[in-house]
């Protein structure tokens, strides 16, 4: 037995995801899982981080989502590892290159993008966590300008948007949360970019078949 066989038997048996249906970056696993073709074998149990009772904080200490659960009682997280990992069960990663520096640059660029989407919550996360006399603006300017920051690099060079990849899944659930919560308006001055996730959209059908619920 190698030590893929295994993951993938231990995979096989049963995975669950710690996630909600709006969290963009839920929604980068859940995308990999369709695109991978491991939805049979995964879960979705809704977690609320909020909930000091909701098991996702034994789950992981830091109360984040996504977390996935294997049979073996083994946790992974963050979204990039379990990306990683669901990547690791077929014959040949498909969505990184599988080695050298091409494989490091390509996680720098999806770093960058899930960089993009800390900076929006961190924003969403000020209005929701403080009373509204007590938001930084200052706070707020920093987070921005991490965003306008990692829209123009990633503008800059975009990634093929006819290619799922770790990069341009990270990229559009940035770009869709953005849309959602809007802490930027970033559609006027990206119309690149807006070109760019309209493309991807309509070349991976994962990405909208994991799109917010309606009124969520
Ligand atoms: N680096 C993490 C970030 C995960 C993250 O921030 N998830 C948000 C929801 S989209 C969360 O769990 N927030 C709750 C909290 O920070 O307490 C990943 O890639 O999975």
């Amino acid at each position: 037995m190698t030590e893929r066989t295994d993951a993938r038997s231990l995979a096989g048996q049963g995975m669950v995801l710690r996630s909600t249906l709006t969290s963009p970056f839920g929604r980068k696993a859940r995308i990999a899982a369709k695109v991978l073709k491991l939805e049979a074998s995964l879960e979705l149990l809704v977690a609320n981080t909020l909930d000091e009772k909701d098991s996702l904080r034994q789950q992981n200490p830091l109360g984040k989502m996504p977390t996935l659960l294997l049979a073996d009682g083994t946790i992974l997280y963050d979204s990039t590892v379990i990306i990683e990992f669901f990547d690791s069960l077929g014959e040949a990663p498909r969505l990184l290159p599988p080695a050298g520096l091409a494989r490091y640059a390509a996680m720098t660029r999806a770093t960058l993008a899930n960089g993009i989407t800390d900076a929006a919550l961190l924003m969403v996360y000020e209005g929701r966590f403080r009373e509204a006399e007590k938001i930084s603006q200052r706070w707020l300017d920093h987070q921005r300008g991490k965003v306008f920051r990692g829209l123009d690099t990633i503008t800059a060079a975009l990634p093929d948007p006819a290619q799922t990849d770790l990069v341009s899944i990270s990229l559009a659930c940035a770009l869709s949360y953005l849309d959602w919560r809007r802490p930027v308006e970033w559609r006027a001055g990206y119309p690149a970019l807006v070109d760019w996730l309209d493309r991807f959209a309509a070349s991976e059908p994962a990405y909208l078949a994991t799109a917010r619920p309606e009124g969520a």
